[in-house]
């Protein structure tokens, strides 16, 4: 019987109930991963009882001996991972690390170029609901007709409204950014380059796409997308940044530093910097390429000309007259989980758009590769074709649990 049954039996229950649930779907949410075994025992390890306010060497707590050693190694793997100049470790998630670096650098009223979040963009790049966008400027650049970022667009709009920070990256766009082209841009105007490369840090990891860390000054990530390690996020910077990032986030925005955390990063980047990751990194893209060829022949349509990372977007209004919220629902009752995703220019509100967003990362952990990525746009097909048969989703449900049983995960773990 596990500490947990024995104290908790009710958190037990339910987080034997969520291990199922994992293991029976097939996750195909762009920005979800399965972590090994390693990840999941540093997270649970004793570093979370420790206060370690500050940086390795100079804390504001004693004790910190050990916990120096993993911040240090999850600062040194990372580095190496990336080619970073300096690496913060602390920023407990992808927000936090954006928002820190907009502390760190602007002052209010200060203006941000970023990508539009119905263009693939994400919330803290500038949305008029998020906190930031009540202090600084946020100008939004989109995508054209082709599904592109027009870089000269791009140009006109930085020369005119001359942003202090010039931001690439985005969290349901699928083609690769020019990031020569946005340095060259940004130095017209001697605007600081920033990168959120949360969705494909991974993929880079892996040297499957183009390095961010070399060109940008600044380069924020989450690390349990692609990367595939715990709930957390990671600032990347240039030496000349790295005091006003630190400071930033400690003790601008944050405390106590989650050292669980910290070493459940350093696993995941030990992992990463193993040569089985690059083909990991590499089965993504190809499953990813594979998925979305399959769907485009079964008459999908696939936003921004298809995909050159692990995700696509998918306008299922225009291709199946099915709602995202609606798309979202009836596949999860079929076994395969996704979420609903606004389309550039969506004429649908947020809480029901025209598209649903979906990537490969996670069931390609599990192993599965071409055959089966044929097989998951089928059935996604066949639901999406019928949303009205609940006993089709049903036996579909059936179906993806046996698949998902052929690729087992956490076979061994129980909170019984
Ligand atoms: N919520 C994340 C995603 O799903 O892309 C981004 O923060």
């Amino acid at each position: 019987m596990s500490y947990l049954s024995q104290t908790d039996p009710d958190i037990a229950d339910f987080l034997n109930a969520e291990l199922t649930r994992q293991q029976d779907v097939l996750e195909l949410i762009p920005s979800e991963n399965i972590v090994s075994r390693a990840v999941l025992e540093a997270l649970g390890s004793v570093a979370t009882n420790k206060y370690s306010e500050g940086y390795p060497g100079k804390r504001y707590y004693g004790g910190n001996q050990e916990i120096d050693k993993i911040e240090s190694l999850a600062i040194e793997r990372a580095k190496q991972l990336f080619g970073a100049e300096h690496v913060n470790v602390q920023a407990l998630s992808g927000a936090p690390a954006n928002i820190a670096v907009y502390f760190a650098l602007l002052k209010a009223g200060d203006t941000v170029l970023g990508m539009d979040l119905s263009h693939g963009g994400h919330l803290t790049h500038g949305h008029p609901v998020t906190a930031m966008a009540k202090i600084f400027n946020f100008v939004r650049y989109k995508t054209d007709e082709s599904g592109a970022v027009d870089m000269d667009h791009l140009r006109s709009m930085t020369l005119e409204h001359k942003p202090k920070i010039v931001l690439a990256g985005f969290s349901a766009y699928s083609r690769q950014l020019d990031y020569e082209a946005f340095k060259r841009i940004a130095d017209e105007v001697g605007a600081i380059t920033m990168m959120d490369m949360a969705h494909i840090a991974g993929l880079i990891a892996g040297k499957q796409l183009p390095n961010p860390v070399p060109i940008f000054d600044i380069v924020t990530t989450t690390t349990h997308k692609t990367l595939r390690g715990p709930r957390g996020g990671m600032i990347l910077c240039k030496e000349k940044f790295a005091k006003a990032i630190d400071k930033s986030i400690f003790p601008g925005l944050q405390g106590g530093p989650h050292e669980n955390v910290i070493a459940a990063k350093a696993v995941a980047f030990r992992e990463a910097l193993e040569p089985e990751f690059a083909q990991y990194a590499k089965q993504i893209i190809v499953n990813a390429q594979i998925m979305c060829d399959e769907l485009q022949k079964n008459g999908f349509h696939i936003m921004f000309g298809g995909t050159q990372n692990h995700l696509m977007l998918v306008d299922v209004f225009s291709s199946k007259g099915v709602t995202g919220h609606t798309a979202e629902t009836i596949l999860d009752n079929a076994g395969i989980t996704l979420n609903k995703n606004m389309i550039p220019n969506d004429p649908r509100p947020p809480l029901d758009p025209s598209g649903i967003r979906l990537g490969t990362p996670a069931i390609t952990t599990r192993g599965m590769k071409e055959d089966e990525m044929r097989w998951i746009a089928q059935a996604i097909t066949k639901v999406l074709s019928a949303p009205e048969d609940a006993s089709l989703h049903l036996s579909i449900r059936e179906e993806v649990k046996n698949l998902a049983r052929k690729y087992p995960i956490y076979p061994e773990l129980t909170y019984a």
